[in-house]
């Protein structure tokens, strides 16, 4: 195994006992103490709006899901009811991440069933490269495409625009990426974060803004909502990260509760292949289990057949475009971990590498499509800024992705590097960027004065904050009820750390699985398996002691071999 700097991780304790309001809340929704504190950190300070907040129901608000119309929705319906009239061919015309396949297969398939001459396009990151591109604007037109529907993409898209104008194609951008500037000379365009847009929620995803245009269509042709295509919804939204507030938390609550029950025959076969019990089903399991699979054809340049299972219409064909996904998904696996181990061992290999504070590492031979991960792994391993960067020796041009934790915003050094950068973008905690191989160098230099100037040594020690204290011998399959109604969990919501102090070890710790460390914690009769991924090397630390002083984990269930018990999944002791 490879060395691991031993960087011990310091965990904050929560201070939720002195809120004013704990107690009262407390007693009022008769339920523990840390669903009140979890409640007062989410704003909701009383009875009624806890009420409101646990049943999060999608139609108890009307003006959050019809009510303010999005700028462009009219334009937009009207064009497609003419189009619907006329029977013209319209390509919705996706993008390849799991928010763009989803917004494809639900727009594709809502409008085939409203009877549109409908098909669907995806761009290849290999051929085409992401959004709207002359390749793929020529590419439909030379299919017979009269019209383009964008979803998830498309508002940068100027000129491929313009192209297709030229054409004489039609073209609707449906997008809920930020405008840079000039909007494109499409027919019409929706997006709540365009200029001008009253719409309240501008955390929609792609997903989302291409159901609202559906839904509308939908309501005007049949008189009927969209909302049986919410499970495709809910998947997307939980990839893209957005916001799970407002109306966000309605659609997304609803999605994951059409999924358990969801007759798309696709979605039935991926979460039996994956292992997630359909009459459970969490915004955790979907994000680790479920869009992983989604989002590997993307990054291995296939994301059709992602659409195509989605779009199955027999369990066999399901089946098929399944063994296919697990096939491709293998392969994104051996890569990112054969280069984030190629990686970790030039970095411990090379002292200049180690000690430096932003790790910048490339190599002529990784894959485009996995170093966003692999950057990501080494985070969590060095906790420091990293970039991981894929060399094209032919082009004399390396493509990089950048993550780091709190304490070194990307966006600010890269804009501090951008005379060495050919191409970047980004935000505070993940960038990506395209360089001349000859400046990486340079690059690496900067960024490490960058890192010198803004992070001090104890920003390289992790601090795991918990959000909530409960004892352990309170923990049981009550807390974990209430647990499941703050469900989904997603940014603005996030899945709670809980912090429990004094805990007591039963059982010496192992490594499992290569460097997973297993325990068990608690009482005689009253005791947890424990589980820390990746902190095997923790082992002779928890070694010999008879209590951890503090420990920071997620209360899970875990079945294994039909029976289900409580896990704590730890993050972090002292
Ligand atoms: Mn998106």
């Amino acid at each position: 195994m490879l060395k691991r700097p031993a960087v011990p991780a310091v965990i904050v304790k929560p201070e939720t006992a002195a809120h004013p309001l704990r107690e009262g809340l407390a007693k009022d929704i008769n339920g523990p103490a840390f669903v009140a504190d979890l409640l007062l950190q989410r704003g909701v300070l009383e009875k009624e709006q806890a009420r409101d907040f646990f049943l999060a129901a999608l139609g108890q608000s009307q003006s959050d899901r019809h009510g303010p119309v999005m700028l462009g929705m009219d334009n937009a319906l009207a064009l497609l009811l003419e189009v619907h009239r006329s029977g013209e061919k319209i390509f919705v015309h996706g993008d390849y991440d799991v928010d763009g396949v989803t917004a494809t297969a639900l727009l594709y398939q809502g409008l085939k069933a409203c009877g549109f001459n409908a098909d669907w396009f995806l761009p290849n990151r290999f051929q085409e490269g992401y959004g709207i591109s002359y390749a793929s604007v020529g590419k439909l037109h030379a299919q017979g495409a009269r019209w383009i529907v964008s979803v998830d993409t498309g508002i940068a898209a100027v000129a491929e625009v313009a192209k297709a104008k030229e054409l004489g194609l039609g073209v609707i951008i449906t997008d809920h990426h930020q405008s840079s500037g000039e909007l494109p000379p499409a027919d019409a365009i929706l997006n709540p974060n365009q200029p001008g847009c009253a719409y309240p929620n501008k955390g929609l995803s792609g997903v989302g803004v291409a159901y609202k245009l559906l839904n509308a269509v939908s309501l005007a042709l049949r008189g009927e909502t969209a909302e049986r295509f919410l499970d495709l919804l809910a998947l997307g939204s939980l990839a893209d990260n957005v916001p799970l507030v407002g109306e966000n938390r309605r659609l997304v609550k609803a999605g994951l509760k059409l999924l358990s029950v969801s007759p798309n025959l696709g979605l039935k076969a991926l979460m039996e292949r994956v292992g997630v019990e359909r009459a459970r089903i969490t915004s955790g399991e979907i994000l680790f289990k479920v869009t992983p699979m989604l989002n590997a054809m993307g990054r291995m340049g296939s994301p059709e057949i992602s659409a195509r299972l989605l779009l199955s219409e027999t369990e066999e064909e399901a089946m098929g475009y399944l063994d296919q996904m697990a096939g491709e998904n293998n392969r994104r696996r051996k890569l990112d971990q054969g280069i984030t181990e190629q990686a970790v061992r030039m970095i411990d290999g090379d002292p200049a590498l180690t000690e430096s504070g932003c790790l910048v590492v490339d190599s002529p031979e990784w894959h485009e499509g996995v170093i966003g991960i692999v950057a990501a792994r080494l985070v969590e391993r060095y906790h420091r800024p990293c970039f991981v960067l894929a060399i094209d020796a032919e082009k004399g041009l390396a493509k990089g992705s950048g993550r780091t934790m709190t304490g070194f915003n990307l966006h600010k050094a890269l804009a501090g590097a951008a005379h060495l950068l050919e191409k970047w973008g980004g935000h505070y905690h993940a960038c990506g960027l395209t360089i001349k191989a000859e400046n990486i160098p340079a690059f690496r230099g900067l960024m490490n004065a960058a890192a010198a100037e803004h992070l001090a040594d104890n920003d390289f020690v992790p601090r795991i904050a918990p959000t909530v204290e409960i004892a352990l011998a309170k923990l049981d399959e009550g807390s974990m009820q209430w647990l499941q109604r703050f469900e989904p969990f997603g940014p603005l919501n996030e899945s709670p750390l809980f912090y429990s102090e004094d805990v007591e070890l039963m059982s010496q710790p192992k490594v499992v699985g290569d460097k997973h460390l297993k325990f068990m914690v608690g009482k005689p009769g009253a005791a947890f398996d424990a589980i820390g991924f990746n902190l095997g090397y923790l082992r002779e630390y928890v070694m010999d002691r008879a209590k951890l002083a503090k420990i920071a984990y997620y209360p899970e269930w875990n079945t294994f071999r039909g029976e289900r018990k409580i896990q704590l999944r730890v993050v972090a002791m002292e």
